[in-house]
């Protein structure tokens, strides 16, 4: 029997890119389902009780939620085509911990902060953003992607978030490709 895969989405969320480029790079087919947030579906709210946001991947009828989860769900489904995560235990925990360092470390309300903030309030979603782009070009080194030669799960669960750099410098007057060159080389890569 073919796999049912459904992706809940809204085109803007670099949450639900991310799920896109991890289906992508895997070569699975399915269904792309737009969300209007002001208006959730019932199989939305059906699918995600908890939380009750995108995205929500369903493989034959049954719920994944979290971005991030949901990434390492495929990567354990599909595991033949293109690996996400590392095999190796040790260095699978470190792709978790960067990926998730980026979400604790609120890289979405910091840039939310930026542009909607006046004045003092920028001040701080600034400052926190910056120094979140600091620790990960140091992370990220020489090497070509966060995991080594390859693209990988913590490529994935950043890069989604480089749409908003231009936005970022323009509305927080600052440079990130001054302060972060090899960051940006890399999103372009
Ligand atoms: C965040 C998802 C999220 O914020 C993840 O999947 O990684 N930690 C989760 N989704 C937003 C849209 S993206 O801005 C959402 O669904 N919001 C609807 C709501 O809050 O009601």
């Amino acid at each position: 029997m073919e796999d049912e895969v459904i992706l809940l989405d809204m085109w803007a969320s670099h949450f639900g890119m991310r799920v896109k480029i991890a289906l992508a790079e895997k070569g699975i087919k399915y269904e792309h389902r737009e969300e209007n947030l002001e208006n959730k579906s019932p199989l939305l709210l059906k699918m995600n009780p908890i939380h009750k946001k995108i995205p929500v991947l369903i493989h034959n009828e049954k719920p994944i939620c979290e971005s991030l989860i949901i990434v390492q769900y495929i990567d354990e489904v599909w595991r033949d085509n293109s690996p996400l995560l590392p095999s190796d235990p040790y260095q699978r925990a470190q792709a978790r911990f960067w990926a998730d360092y980026i979400d604790k470390k609120q890289v979405y309300p910091c840039m939310r902060g930026i542009y909607s903030g006046k004045g003092e309030e920028q001040e701080k979603p600034k400052e926190e953003y910056q120094e979140v782009l600091k620790v990960l070009e140091g992370k990220l080194g020489e090497k070509p992607y966060f995991g080594g030669d390859s693209f990988g799960s913590v490529d994935l669960s950043f890069v989604t978030f480089y749409s908003w750099f231009y936005a970022m410098e323009e509305l927080g007057n600052f440079s990130i490709k001054a302060q972060c060159p090899k960051l940006v080389a890399w999103a372009k890569r």
